[in-house]
């Protein structure tokens, strides 16, 4: 019988086929099957791992095992997960702990320990890219994987591979995760918070439409809770109401975010999985023909290289939070200087600025080989450089440079030249590639 019948299932706990309608494995008699008429077609996949912090916890100390634990406190005093036990008791993320410890008095609490939770994250993250490349993590404890094209690999369509990817976890890393398989990212993030914790839950293409018609609308993504309320003002509850309108009114009505309402609603997801490279910082450097030691030879090419850094996060559509100032003296010895800032940017500007006050406490006469400047903390642009109500000189150079920016875009790098790049001659141009 081939792998791949319709109609044909699995146990989740030892794999083995399941030729009949039976509902217990017929091999090891565990009740934990999964069936579905498009087991073997599907190939997107989303793992979420269950109450990841606590389960973390409880792995390592065993006598945790049955007890409430919550993970929280420090200095926000609110919760960050509950495991399973707590959240019975009503127990959830995001509550302030004095209320968690109403609801479950209890509860052991511990401290975060976001080291050990990066470390095994992963893990989890290394044993997914063992399967796929096309690995696309979405935060600590979950990524979406694409696993069309590996059953060649593998020698086994991707629910079966999935299924034994959870088994590996739990026994080789010591926690649980829940497994969604679908068509989409959409309906696959959907499936993996179906039925945890170690659930696996399969949405397939017939069942997409209907599916989603009972479901609320918060289910689709990007609809939070003020965007919830404006389309109950609306009168629209459910996914099923979104269903029966036009595109060109859900546009009419809701602008870009309409037009996301009318596809994923009727179960239509492109987006494709995109593996992240893991970019842990973006910089630019350059070494000087001879040393420098003037502020006047040295900001100019500060200056340069943060425009190069700027670019580059424009184009990758990322920012950083803290800026990282490099220098090597003439006698090689490095100093690197660095800041935070209260949000992410991609502004060359202020990342200029920002390295220009940190460089203006290096130019003591010292004679400097090499000058780079950087961002680290990187995140997407959606949260960049909010308007500045305070400082309005910042918010006129930001506006000023998306001025240039479209400029350039227009006629080329060199077109638009700032006043601290201009006629500086090679220096303010470093030469490319730069090493980073
Ligand atoms: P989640 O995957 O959202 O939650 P979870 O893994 O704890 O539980 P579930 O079984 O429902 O997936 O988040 C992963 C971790 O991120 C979580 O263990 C703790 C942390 N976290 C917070 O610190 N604050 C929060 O508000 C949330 C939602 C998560
Ligand atoms: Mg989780
Ligand atoms: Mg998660």
């Amino acid at each position: 019988m081939p792998v791949n019948a319709s109609g044909q299932g699995f146990c989740r706990d030892c794999l083995a086929l399941q030729r009949a309608e039976t509902r217990r494995c017929t091999a090891c008699g565990s009740p934990r099957l999964l069936r579905h008429p498009e087991l073997y077609s599907l190939a997107i996949a989303h793992i979420d791992c269950d109450a990841f912090y606590a389960a973390v916890e409880k792995r390592d100390n065993p006598t945790l095992k049955d007890k409430p634990v919550i993970i929280g406190g420090g200095k926000r005093g609110v919760v960050s997960t509950a495991c399973y036990i707590a959240r019975i008791n009503g127990v959830r993320s995001a509550m302030p702990m004095f209320k968690a410890l109403e609801a479950c008095p209890e509860a052991v609490v511990i401290k975060p320990d976001m080291e050990k939770y990066v470390r095994v994250g992963r893990e989890v993250r290394a044993m997914m890219q063992a399967l796929t490349p096309l690995v696309e993590p979405v935060s600590i404890d979950e990524a979406f994987l694409d696993l069309s094209g590996t059953e060649r690999l593998h020698g086994q369509p991707p629910a079966l591979v999935l299924a034994r990817f959870a088994r590996s976890v739990e026994k080789e890393i010591g926690i649980s995760v829940s497994a969604g398989l679908s068509y989409c990212k959409f309906l696959a993030k959907i499936a993996s918070d179906f039925r945890k914790p170690r659930g696996f839950s399969v949405i397939g293409r017939e069942e997409a439409v209907g599916f989603l018609a009972e479901q609320p609308v918060t289910m689709i993504w990007g609809v939070g809770k003020a965007f919830a309320a404006t389309l109950e003002r609306d009168g629209l509850r459910t996914i099923g109401q979104l269903q029966k309108i036009d595109q060109s009114d859900l546009m009419r009505r809701y602008g870009t975010m309409g037009n996301r309402l009318f596809y994923l609603s009727r179960g239509q997801d492109e987006r494709r999985v995109s593996p992240d490279h893991e970019a842990k910082s973006v910089s630019a450097e350059t070494t000087f023909d001879t040393d420098l030691a003037a502020t006047g030879d040295l900001v100019p090419v500060l200056r340069a290289l943060s425009e190069k850094v700027s670019l580059r996060l424009k184009k990758a559509g990322i920012a950083g939070r803290t800026v990282v100032l490099k220098l090597k003296t003439q006698d090689f010895k490095t100093r690197t200087r660095n800041r935070q800032l209260a949000d992410p940017t991609r502004l060359a500007d202020r990342i200029f600025q920002t390295g220009l006050q940190m460089l203006s406490k290096e130019t003591d006469g010292t004679r400097y080989r090499l000058l780079g400047i950087g961002v680290s903390d990187l995140s997407d642009d959606g949260k960049a450089d909010p308007p500045d109500l305070v400082d309005q000189q910042a918010r006129k150079r930001a506006l000023a440079e998306g001025a240039i920016d479209s400029l350039r875009d227009k006629f080329g790098r060199k077109a638009v030249e700032t006043g601290y790049t201009f006629g500086k001659g090679r220096n303010a141009h470093p030469p490319e590639p730069l090493d980073d």
